[in-house]
């Protein structure tokens, strides 16, 4: 009956997904550190989505919050951008590595080493896989992260403000996909 294929269906993309974590995002917090992820859906093929999330170049094809930047290096891994963020925002710039760039199992990692901000040993990883959405090609998106939790701060408090800040850029990312794959 519906149940069981709409159970299975949820239950095969939750064992898929939990599968994608177990392979890709662990991270080991230290005790003064947090850490989490995010998962997003969205509705265009996997090829396009991961054509803007690798530019680690150009975050701000899609990151909302960034208005541009400058790489030193050629997109091997050890180079570093810096950010340039938009004003409103409890920073200006971020100095951040190319830790992981690949490009067979798509996954991207990223170190922020330096910057105006008060997010200190930031890491984070981001993966995107291909599921079927309604029957057309979409893609799972995962971004995990691990960061210090600032001296005033909870753990609590430290994941919701970057939480609520990688959702912003989820969005953003599933939003240009969707409009490129019109
Ligand atoms: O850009 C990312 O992938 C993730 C984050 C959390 C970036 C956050 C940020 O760029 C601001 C949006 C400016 C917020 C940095 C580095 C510090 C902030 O405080």
């Amino acid at each position: 009956g519906g149940c069981w294929v709409d159970d299975l269906s949820v239950n095969g993309s939750r064992t898929m997904e939990s599968e994608y974590i177990r392979k890709h995002h662990r991270h080991e917090p230290r005790e003064n550190q947090c850490s989490s992820y995010l998962v997003k859906h969205i509705k265009a093929p996997v090829h396009l989505v991961w054509s803007l999330v690798r530019r680690f170049d150009q975050p701000q094809r899609y990151k909302p919050f960034i208005s541009g930047c400058v790489v030193r290096g050629d997109l091997e891994i050890g180079s570093v951008r810096e950010v340039n963020v938009k004003s409103g925002l409890p920073a200006t710039t971020s100095t951040e590595r190319l830790e992981l760039l690949d490009d067979d199992a798509h996954v991207l990692g990223i170190k922020i080493v330096g910057g105006d901000h008060r997010l200190q040993n930031y890491s984070s990883i981001i993966t995107v896989h291909p599921e079927s959405i309604d029957g057309r090609p979409g893609t799972l998106v995962i971004e995990s992260f691990v960061v210090d939790v600032p001296e005033g701060n909870t753990k609590d408090e430290t994941c919701f403000f970057v939480e609520a800040l990688i959702k912003c850029n989820l969005k953003s990312l599933a939003d240009v996909s969707e409009r490129l794959s019109m």
